[in-house]
């Protein structure tokens, strides 16, 4: 009460904890690097009595007891520095929620698939218990989510690497780390950096859920394991204990007995990364509680987060898939993976500069026709071909791109969009883009 707080970032971690602090009776002034900001909008959105907006300085940074610190904030950014330099302490938002919450909490993270087993836990686990909160990096602000939590309350976070450089005492009942290969390299520097982040999950964690056939987290899993309990999952190879995948099955093995949990057939979520996701959100639910008639339930009844490989509809036996949250080569290779027949694919848009050459060799086999679109298709066009890949058609619109792949699929053929390309030269957001293909597969 009455402690003077500094809360860094005024996005929706930023607000969602200042509010959280002024109920707890704090003096709290959000500060913001971003001038441009609207101060009173601020003020009335938390209820807070000061709205700074850059020029931060180590004598305005002294007055402060704390400071909380939103996840895009880099710990060494400028304002980050003279934070420390004036001796505050700083914690990050998901700390802060946790210290003030109740109940127990279930936290995901990982390189690619944390949203996908996030949804599906929260809604496994929803089956179980009657207060269940899906929270985090998923879009919804923790510290939003906790004044009215009780001790039956369990909270489903996503939590990204960004969150967890600043986490102490957050003590999730269950964790699991789904994958690490790199990503936000800028932020963390290097990749050892990176992981080590990821691996702050597990610091307090009861059980600890990790990938088998990923062997940074199969040498971690080994170092922690006489201190924590480790679960495994592999969809690659058959395990004594944890969960795996054999003939289309996710298996159970405890105790030298293997029990049935689904055939992989009875869900919507399809590729081998969402049987992995699934395997994830399994352990956790039973982690924390669950039983297995509840989380079949959740399995079957679950559907695919929107845009990401989200099944739009089938029409003459061609099944047609939105997966415009692919932005990059390597989601986008989840993607064509995923399918089952040849696929026309809707590719290209927005230049990042990356190469696409990684995502154009997994096309043998599995793509009929790349169908391409935006400011990338000539780019494309031209690394496919250097690559031997020669079935590559472009169009000026999305419209147009989805006409021929309707016009030409047959039975048993697919209709993906999966663009490898962020959305921005001919859409608002992947969002958009994805809601327009949507609504052409529902035209049909
Ligand atoms: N800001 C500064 N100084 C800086 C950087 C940012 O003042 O050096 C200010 C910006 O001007 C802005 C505010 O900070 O006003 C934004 O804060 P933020 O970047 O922490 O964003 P939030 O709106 O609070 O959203 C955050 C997560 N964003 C990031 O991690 C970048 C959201 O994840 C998350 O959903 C939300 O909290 C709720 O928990 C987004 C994300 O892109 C989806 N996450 C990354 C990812 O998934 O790859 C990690």
């Amino acid at each position: 009460m009455n402690r003077k707080i500094l809360v860094v970032g005024a996005g929706k971690s930023g607000i969602a904890s200042s509010k959280l602090l002024k109920t707890r009776g704090e003096e709290v002034t959000l500060y913001d690097g971003n001038k441009e900001l609207d101060t009173e909008k601020l003020k009335q959105d938390t209820g807070v009595e000061r709205v700074i907006l850059s020029g931060l300085t180590t004598a305005i940074a002294k007055e402060f007891d704390l400071a909380v610190f939103s996840p895009g904030i880099p710990l060494d950014c400028p304002d980050a520095l003279i934070i420390k330099d004036a001796g505050v302490r700083i914690i990050g938002e998901i700390e802060l929620g946790y210290l003030c919450g109740k109940g127990s909490i279930c936290a995901i993270t990982g390189t690619n698939g944390k949203t996908t087993t996030t949804a599906l836990t929260g809604e496994l686990l929803k089956n179980a218990f009657d207060d269940v909160r899906v929270v985090g990096n998923i879009g919804n602000p923790f510290t939003g989510n906790v004044s009215d939590t009780k001790d039956t309350t369990i909270m489903v976070a996503e939590i990204s690497s960004f969150q967890l450089e600043t986490v102490e005492e957050f003590a999730p009942k269950a964790a699991a780390i789904l994958n690490i290969t790199p990503d936000h390299l800028n932020r963390h520097h290097t990749m050892e950096a990176y992981i080590a982040a990821k691996e702050r999950i597990a610091i307090n964690a009861e059980t600890v859920v990790l990938n088998y056939d990923d062997d940074v987290l199969r040498d971690f899993g080994e170092k922690i394991s006489d201190k924590k309990n480790v679960i495994w999952f592999s969809s690659a190879k058959k395990i004594d204990t944890g969960y795996y995948l054999e003939d289309g099955v996710i298996k159970c093995s405890a105790d030298g007995v293997i029990t049935d949990i689904i055939n992989v057939s009875e869900m919507n979520i399809i590729g081998t990364h969402n049987h992995e996701n699934a395997m994830a959100a399994i352990a956790l639910s039973f982690s924390m509680g669950a039983d297995v008639s509840a989380i079949q339930r959740g399995l079957r009844s679950f559907v695919a987060v929107a845009h990401r490989i989200e099944f739009a509809g089938e029409k003459n036996g061609v099944k047609y898939y939105d997966d415009s949250k692919a932005t990059n080569t390597d989601a986008a290779i989840k993607g064509i993976c995923a399918m089952s027949g040849l696929t026309y694919l809707i590719g290209g848009g927005y230049d990042k500069g990356g190469s696409f050459k990684d995502w154009i060799e997994c096309f043998d086999g599995r793509v009929k026709k790349l169908l391409l679109i935006g400011v990338t298709k000539d780019r494309i066009k031209e690394e496919a071909e250097d690559l031997g890949f020669t079935d590559t058609i472009s169009f000026e619109t999305m419209e147009e791109a989805f006409d021929y792949a309707a016009e030409n699929a047959v039975a048993g053929e697919n209709v993906l969009l999966s663009p490898a390309c962020a959305s921005w030269d001919m859409f608002k957001s992947y969002e958009q883009r994805g809601d327009i293909f949507k609504e052409l597969v529902r035209k049909l």
